[in-house]
């Protein structure tokens, strides 16, 4: 049995160092990671250390992991190429510099090189813009003058968070000025009877599980950049992650949001209510807009109790039809203790295998097809177990699981929860990578996978893993460099298939700039119309965030 809620307890110990600070961003230098990973095994207090196998005893010894790392630099496929700047934008003067520092201080202003590389880059260094200006805001009042500034003048601006999207939305372009929402991180308030936590939009979504941790409360949304992104990240992307299955969308668990406008209006819908059905809910305009209606503040959440008894189990599968039959089973079988339902087939665990020191096989007798990795979280350790044994009990007779281990111990949980968690790491690591995350009706989403496969050949590693039990396939395409004939065997093709099978083309990171353009294998005119319409009433002069999310054909 693990103790506790593990993942969230160990994330948080592996991505916090010694005294505390928050971690650099996940692609940072391997040797604070490392010390990190000395502290996890110190404070590794839960449980006999042993690893337990349903189907065989297994003695893999974990050792020491690296989790972050520096990346190779790779430019590939850069943005600018994709759009024109647009000629209407200000170019940014001295007196714009003056002006920022007075609103902000001097620190505040950041004109540092290598503070903007930082800035100016994405996190899998595929999209480079070439700003001059980073903007830190302390307060609201703040962001409110900086884009009342901005817009006057029409200078363009990036609101960023944590920096981790996966689609080029958090890196300007051009020149736009950046708007990092890092220093406004703190926690506002918390009522522990309703569960509501009110914050500043630049929490560190670790941070704010580890804050709900010693309160006795989870977060809803868990994902494997938590240890860089931020609350603001999270809602103007509308993260989807690993609880979804169970908590659902921040749709749902955003209560409320304090928005600044293009014009410096600051909207305050900081509700902290469940109910509230007077007239158009506008907040949720902010929650997966990408920064392209305004920049968000403040967050109010509503939180769950953290529940006492969580168990992980990581399976094998002979093939796909076995994972989708194991998932309907986990659905009736489960019921209200599943909290995750994960795979990955054979490819994503060779690469992590590869590229991911400190990861281990549990089931290591030979390489399986698929595997599943199933969380369950409840309130009752015994009935909980008793009910996940029959499960896996039932699901061996029925040869819907092929092999599989039970998490004894927290390092265990862990070490199950890297295999899948450290797949999007494991693929930096290994060379150039084509992504795509695509929402597809579950019986049908590994099929493209496979056509995907027998269209590449041998000139990649085609590899599919995802949230199984949201419909949400994980598609990447890894090759040793980038490759203009490969992204044409893939593009359009993945968006006409998704499309085909009336998927979407985003599932849960967003449009950005990669996929701006392509909004319409999903998104009806019509709908583009008035989403356009809205752009055009909250910022009529395009300044935020230009050349993402909308296609450059709607907005002249
Ligand atoms: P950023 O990357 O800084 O920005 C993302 C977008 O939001 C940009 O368009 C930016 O302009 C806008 N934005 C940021 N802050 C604000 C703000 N305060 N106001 C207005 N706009 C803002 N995503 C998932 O959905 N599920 C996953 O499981 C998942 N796993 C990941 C694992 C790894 C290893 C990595 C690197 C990424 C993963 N992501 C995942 C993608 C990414 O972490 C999420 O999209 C996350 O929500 C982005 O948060 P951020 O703070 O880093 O935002
Ligand atoms: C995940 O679920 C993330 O691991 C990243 O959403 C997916 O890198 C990817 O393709
Ligand atoms: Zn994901």
């Amino acid at each position: 049995m693990v103790n506790r809620n593990c993942r969230a307890t160990l994330r948080l110990v592996t991505l916090i160092n010694r005294q505390g600070h928050p971690h650099p961003p996940l692609s940072s230098s391997p040797s604070g990671i490392d010390a990190c990973w000395k502290q996890l095994q110190r404070n590794n207090v839960h449980g006999e250390h042993k690893i337990v196998s349903f189907f065989s005893p297994l003695a893999s010894s974990l050792k020491t992991r690296q989790w972050g790392v520096n990346i190779q630099s790779r430019c590939y496929g850069s943005a600018s190429v994709l759009v024109q700047r647009n000629p209407k934008f200000s170019k940014l003067n001295d007196e714009d510099v003056r002006y920022f520092e007075g609103i902000l201080g001097a620190k505040n202003v950041i004109q540092d090189d290598e503070k903007l590389i930082t800035a100016n880059t994405d996190w899998m260094r595929k999209y480079k813009g070439s700003s001059k200006l980073l903007l830190q805001p302390r307060t609201t009042d703040q962001v409110s003058e900086i884009l009342k500034y901005c817009n006057f003048r029409c200078l363009a601006v990036v609101p960023q968070g944590g920096n981790t999207g996966l689609v080029g939305g958090s890196v300007p372009v051009f020149d736009e000025v950046v708007v990092s929402l890092s220093a406004m991180s703190k926690i506002i308030s918390f009522d522990k009877v309703s569960g509501i936590l009110v914050c500043e939009a630049g929490c560190i979504l670790e941070n704010i599980i580890s804050f709900l941790d010693n309160e006795g409360f989870i977060m809803p949304l868990d994902l494997g950049a938590k240890g860089s992104c931020q609350i603001g990240g999270n809602v103007s992307t509308n993260a989807g992650g690993l609880r979804l299955l169970r908590y659902g969308s921040l749709h749902g668990n955003v209560l409320g949001i304090e928005a600044v406008l293009a014009d410096g209006t600051v909207l305050d819908m900081l509700k902290t209510l469940r109910k509230d059905n007077t007239g158009y809910d506008l907040k949720h305009l902010f929650i997966g807009s990408e920064g392209s209606l305004g920049i968000v503040t403040k967050v109010s959440i509503l939180t769950p109790p953290k529940l006492s008894s969580v168990n992980v189990a990581f399976l094998a599968c002979k093939d796909y039809s076995s994972c989708q039959k194991l998932l309907q089973e986990a659905r009736r079988k489960l019921g209200e203790i599943l909290s995750a339902f994960e795979f990955l087939d054979s490819n994503a665990m060779n690469l992590v295998l590869n590229h991911l020191e400190g990861a281990r096989n549990p089931l290591p007798t030979s390489l399986h097809n698929f595997y599943v990795l199933i969380e369950t979280t409840g309130s009752d350790e015994s009935s909980d177990k008793q009910k996940l044994e029959a499960f896996l009990l039932g699901s061996m007779e029925n040869e819907l699981i092929s092999d599989g281990a039970l998490a004894q111990d927290i390092n265990q949980a862990s070490s199950f929860w890297l295999l899948r968690e450290g797949i999007p790491e494991a693929l930096m690591r290994a060379g150039a990578v084509y992504k795509y995350d695509l929402s597809i009706p579950v019986e049908k989403m590994y099929n493209l996978v496979e056509e995907m496969r027998s269209r590449l050949g041998n000139d990649a590693n085609v590899v599919g893993y995802g949230h199984l039990g949201d419909g949400n396939l994980h598609l990447n395409v890894s090759t040793p460099q980038y490759d203009d004939k490969i992204l044409s065997q893939i593009e359009p093709f993945v968006y006409e298939w998704t499309s085909k099978h009336h998927g979407s083309i985003s599932a849960e990171h967003g449009l950005g700039l990669m996929k701006a353009n392509k909004i319409f294998y999903s998104k009806s005119p019509e709908t583009v119309k008035v989403m356009t319409s809205i752009k055009k009433l909250l910022d009529p002069n395009h300044i935020l965030n230009p050349y993402k999310v909308l296609p450059c054909s709607s907005i002249s």
